[in-house]
């Protein structure tokens, strides 16, 4: 690798996709720094970012394939990468001979790297023909569902023209801890005289920006919007031509809000004062551009969908979509807009199986351990830390109980890769080509491999070219994987015609020199028809009424779990420059619940419910409400352990509807 800088993506699971600048000398990472031509984050990276030299060279990190057995016993051998290549192609082959096909293999992925070039796992999969799949989003398919029923697709205005808007209206996002960049954007509307309102049950770091902070119970988002909707419809303030024009439904929900909607209701359903309902309706009539963003917080319980489809329609009856700077903000699916050779590749045909088995990613354990003829017996894991991140971990136990082989790929050896047989070091991203798209603002960017890979590490797409090829090795015409193609040829392939001219490139050298964007005029994307809120979906109120203060059961707490400033999920743990030992099983409580359970501050308290307990250190949160505990994600002892999923077709994982119990902690419980 030859000296200089060179332009890389930060590959997380993040609002930013941030274009980076590395900066190599003698085949080391130096040091790195935003990539000022990035439109979108201007030079900036976050504090993980800037953090990058020291995750890189972290001691820590995977050296070489590595085998343990027996599973869990923490007896590690390394071992080469061909032998490791050799028992994993061993074990695909004698499954296929004992059951007829590769359908006892499958793989679990998710967000550890988002570069284009990381569906080399799918295409590695597709490339022996039919296998046991993985679909669903347990992150935001909720969301993407509800957005696309409204209007029919899953657009998301460019975040730079927030900073134009004059009202910003935050439903479950937390911006200052989880979008950085945005917060650039918030701030610059601010000064130009927005107003920003701030919908949370917890008092964030974002709601501190607010003008106006509303507190709701956790769930109870589709209330409030409907609150705002009686509002507006009593005055006759909403934009009736536009209704008109635009709208489907406009009748019937009418009708809805008017004979089924009493503020009373919602102030009690949802906890907010009826004097915080009227300003935020207030707010929407009085104040344009207004600019909605749908956080993924509000979309991680059961009545998501329906509190964003009710959201949505307050932006629609408000006029607030179509006109300059107003728009709606939730994230969209333009990476689904590429040809995603890899995701796509097309593999083998089975004389009898026409196609693969897919399995429910939010409910992997117990639909996989459901699988019969044949079972599933091989497991591959990439970028993902199921043990930390994931729902029913007593499933995942039985499943892991099941499997004949489980092979981890990561950079770290993470919970999950404590549990496997085998762990593969994956190459950072400045160890390897990529191509990257965000899920939030325009810009596509590259990532240059920079230097060499640490040790023995090796790009996901390496992994997918060596293992195939040692399929053929062992069966010849086992995997159709093109091993051939190196990472620039499937970067190049991704850049068609079309998406060169959308966003404006003449050739792949173009990003050589730069982050490139395509052009959106969000007006003409909201020139469409839109759904108001379904009101088949009211059976929804029926069920909401479990949040009726009367119901609430005493003693019993909503668990909410979200992301954390100096992690993505799992990640960064390790990073001395960015310790967090202060936030290790810290159990957020209000006042009310230390008091009555005589629980004091940073004391050991216990959180425990049907499935499972954890110890941890109390933290007494005057602004919670009474009946909400916050923990951290993944730590020494992850809090996913009391994740229980309620379970619904085709959507995301209800992260938050778990509940829990609390008490103070006496040594030498159980
Ligand atoms: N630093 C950092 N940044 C990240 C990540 C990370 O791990 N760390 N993860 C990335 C990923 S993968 C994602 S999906 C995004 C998520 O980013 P966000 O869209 O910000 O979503 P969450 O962090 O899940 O939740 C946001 C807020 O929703 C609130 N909330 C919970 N339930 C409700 C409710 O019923 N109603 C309302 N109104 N609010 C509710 C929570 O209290 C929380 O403050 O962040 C990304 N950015
Ligand atoms: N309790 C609770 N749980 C949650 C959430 C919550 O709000 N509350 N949020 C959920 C959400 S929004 C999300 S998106 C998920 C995230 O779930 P995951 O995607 O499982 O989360 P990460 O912890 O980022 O784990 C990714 C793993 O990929 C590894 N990795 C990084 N780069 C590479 C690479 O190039 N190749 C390979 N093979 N591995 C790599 C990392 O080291 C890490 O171990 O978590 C979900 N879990
Ligand atoms: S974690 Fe997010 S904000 Fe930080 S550098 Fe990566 S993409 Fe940017
Ligand atoms: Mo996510």
């Amino acid at each position: 690798m030859k000296d200089g800088i060179y332009r890389n993506t930060c590959p997380r699971n993040c609002f930013g996709s941030c274009g980076i600048l590395s900066y190599v000398k003698n085949g080391r990472l130096m040091k790195v720094t935003g990539d000022p031509k990035h439109g979108f984050t201007q030079g900036k990276l976050c504090a993980k970012g800037y953090a990058y030299t020291q995750f890189v060279y972290n001691p820590k990190r995977l050296k070489y394939p590595m085998l343990q057995t027996p599973r869990g016993s923490g007896n590690w051998k390394r071992i080469s990468w061909d032998e490791a290549y050799s028992i994993i192609a061993d074990k695909i082959i004698e499954l296929n001979h004992r059951y007829g096909s590769n359908l006892a293999c499958g793989y679990n992925k998710f967000s550890g790297n988002l570069g284009i070039l990381h569906y080399a796992v799918e295409g590695m999969f597709n490339s022996i023909g039919p296998h046991t799949k993985p679909v669903g989003n347990p992150c935001a398919l909720t969301g993407k569902l509800a957005v696309n029923q409204s209007f029919g697709h899953s657009f998301s205005s460019p975040p730079e023209e927030m900073a134009h808007a004059k009202l910003i209206v935050i439903w479950g996002a937390n911006p200052a801890v989880t979008n950085v960049h945005q917060m650039k954007y918030l701030y610059e509307a601010k000064r130009n005289g927005a107003k920003l309102i701030v919908i949370d049950p917890i008092f964030t770091r974002t709601a501190e920006k607010a003008d106006l902070y509303i507190q709701i119970k956790p769930g109870t988002d589709l209330w409030l919007a409907y609150g705002v909707a009686k509002l507006l419809i009593k005055r006759g303030n909403y934009a009736e031509s536009f209704i008109r024009k635009q709208t489907f439904g406009w009748e019937e929900y009418k009708h809805f809000i008017e004979t089924k909607i009493e503020l009373e209701d919602v102030s009690k359903r949802t906890g907010a004062p009826l004097e915080a309902i009227e300003l935020l309706a207030d707010a929407y009539e009085t104040t344009k551009p207004a600019v909605t963003w749908s956080g993924l917080g509000i979309q991680r319980n059961k009545h998501g969908s329906g509190s964003i489809g009710a959201i949505t329609s307050i932006a629609i009856i408000t006029g607030n979509l179509g006109i300059p700077s107003g728009g709606l903000y939730f994230m969209h699916f333009d990476v689904e807009h590429f040809p995603l050779h890899l995701y796509n590749h097309k593999g083998p045909a089975h004389p009898s199986i026409h196609t693969s088995r897919e399995i429910d990613m939010s409910n992997y354990p117990k639909s996989a351990l459901a699988l019969k003829d044949p079972p599933l017996k091989f497991l591959w894991i990439a970028s993902r830390n199921i043990i930390t991140q994931d729902q029913d971990l007593k499933g995942w136990k039985q499943l892991f109980d099941r499997l004949e082989l489980i092979v981890t790929v990561d950079l770290y050896l993470t919970k999950t890769a404590e549990e496997s047989d085998l762990v593969l070091p994956a190459a950072t991203h400045f160890e390897e080509d990529d191509l990257h798209v965000s899920y939030w603002h325009y810009w596509l960017s590259i990532n240059q491999k920079a230097i060499p890979p640490y040790w023995e590490a090796k790009s996901d797409l390496q992994i997918a070219r060596e293992l195939t090829r040692k399929l053929n090795e062992l069966s010849p015409g086992f995997s159709n994987f093109p091993y051939e193609k190196e990472p620039l040829d499937w970067i190049k392939a991704e850049l068609t015609p079309d998406i060169m001219r959308q966003y404006s490139l003449t050739s792949y050298e173009d990003l050589l020199a730069g982050p490139h964007v395509k052009e959106i005029d969000s007006a003409q994307q909201f020139q469409t028809k839109f759904w108001l809120n379904p009101f088949e979906e009211s059976g929804g109120l029926t069920e909401l009424e479990e949040y009726a203060p009367e119901k609430q059961q005493p003693g019993v707490y909503t668990l909410l779990t979200p992301q954390s400033l100096l992690k993505i999920h799992s990640q960064y743990e390790m990073l001395p420059w960015l310790n967090q030992e202060e936030s290790d099983n810290m159990i957020e409580i209000s006042t009310k619940a230390a008091e009555e359970l005589e629980i004091a501050n940073y004391t050991k308290m216990e959180v425990f419910n049907e499935t499972g307990s954890i110890v941890g250190t109390a933290k007494i949160n005057p602004s919670l409400p009474n009946n909400v505990v916050v923990a951290a994600q993944a730590g020494s002892n992850p809090i996913n352990k009391l994740i229980t999923h309620c379970h619904s077709q085709e959507s995301s994982t209800f992260f938050y509807d778990s509940t829990v119990k609390i008490r103070k902690w006496r040594d030498g419980r159980v």
